[in-house]
């Protein structure tokens, strides 16, 4: 932590004006050190600083963020991470107040944070809205932070995942990563946690026809909220077809996924989740199945990254971009086949990797 950190990623090339404002910069910043004692300490506005500098564009920020996370990582891991999936709608806000309020009445440290692919869209999330978390708002031990925009959602949940390590250096040790079930952003926090939630609105059955099977297949907590008033009825219906469609699938080593008629508004229900869910961390934690699907998301996170980069150098050499364009018009033309394409482009990266 001495402040001459490389950046961790490849910078677009640094022209002097940008080397200087880049300099600049950098004098701004206070030094890593500071902000890895003051999240030690769980400053929450360091912490907040902290996740400012992992979203920022300017590589000095990420420099010095990522000396952060450096630093941080070994006192980072140790907590539960739930992601919390569903439409727009459907009351994840309002539970994750709800369960994480329970959670702190417990002893516990709640971190909130979300993963919103269309966050840059709306300059500013939806999710990890405040309006809807206002009683874990209040809480000394809990910490909410909207989701980073970015312009593309692996990016997106790679910030957050960063965020994860950062809040529990501070000390959360629950996590709630609330995310839109929209597209592929529930594949993406499923890399970046321990346990996936899918809350479902009570529907008629034939809702079952449409359904996404592959995310049910990833939850491993289904909920049926709103299950209260008018709603009560047919969410414990839909709460018994689910359960019988989902013994039609296979489920992750941790067990079988549960299904729930609940209401974020009933305490008892709260609590019931809140057992549920701590049951499966200690079983995915007794057995095994915890450490290895964190390798599997490190591992996962490594090739994405890897691919980032090998798709960066592809789109930053002229020559190879030249080449493919070439190629995928010869492609279009049916002149060769996809498959031929690919491999002459591979063997010019070849050639030219041998001769740099
Ligand atoms: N009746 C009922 N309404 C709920 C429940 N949970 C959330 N809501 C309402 O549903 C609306 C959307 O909630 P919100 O938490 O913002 O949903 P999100 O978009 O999934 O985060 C709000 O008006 C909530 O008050 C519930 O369990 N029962
Ligand atoms: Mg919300």
């Amino acid at each position: 932590l001495n402040g001459k950190h490389k950046p961790d990623r490849p910078s677009a090339s640094l022209n002097p004006e940008v080397e200087r404002s880049y300099k600049r910069f950098k004098k701004e910043i206070p030094p890593a050190e500071e902000f890895v004692r003051k999240i030690r300490e769980g400053d929450k506005a360091w912490l907040g600083r902290a996740i400012t500098l992992i979203e920022s564009q300017s590589p000095a920020d990420r420099e010095v963020a990522q000396a952060v996370i450096k630093a941080l990582l070994p006192y980072a891991g140790n907590s539960f991470r739930i992601g919390i999936t569903g439409v727009p709608g459907v009351g994840k806000s309002s539970f994750i107040d709800r369960l994480g309020t329970h959670y702190i009445r417990r002893g516990h440290k709640v971190a909130v944070l979300a993963v919103d692919p269309s966050s840059s869209v709306h300059k500013g999330s939806l999710l990890g809205d405040k309006t809807r978390m206002k009683s874990l708002l209040e809480e000394e031990n809990s910490f909410i932070r909207p989701s980073p925009s970015g312009d593309f959602l692996g990016g997106v949940a790679r910030k957050t995942r960063e965020a994860i390590i950062l809040a529990e250096a501070a000390g959360y040790d629950r996590i709630l990563v609330e995310t839109v079930g929209v597209g592929q952003s529930e594949v993406y926090v499923r890399h970046i946690t321990d346990m996936l939630v899918l809350l479902k609105l009570p529907a008629a059955g034939d809702e079952l026809q449409g359904m996404k099977r592959g995310i049910m297949e990833m939850a491993d907590l289904i909920l049926i909220n709103k299950a209260d008033g008018a709603l009560k009825e047919e969410a414990e219906r839909a709460a018994r077809t689910f359960r019988n469609a989902l013994q039609l699938f296979t489920y992750r080593p941790a067990g079988e996924a549960g299904v729930m008629a609940v209401s974020s508004f009933s305490d008892e229900d709260v609590s019931r989740v809140l057992e549920h869910l701590e049951n499966f961390y200690q079983k995915l934690k007794s057995d095994g199945s915890l450490e290895a699907l964190r390798n599997e998301q490190l591992k996962f996170w490594f090739d994405e990254t890897l691919q980032e980069y090998w798709q960066n150098l592809l789109r930053s050499n002229e020559n190879l971009q030249r080449e493919k364009e070439k190629l995928y018009r010869l492609v279009v033309e049916r002149k060769i086949s996809p498959f031929d394409a690919a491999e002459q482009l591979w063997n010019k990266i070849l050639r030219q990797l041998k001769n740099s």
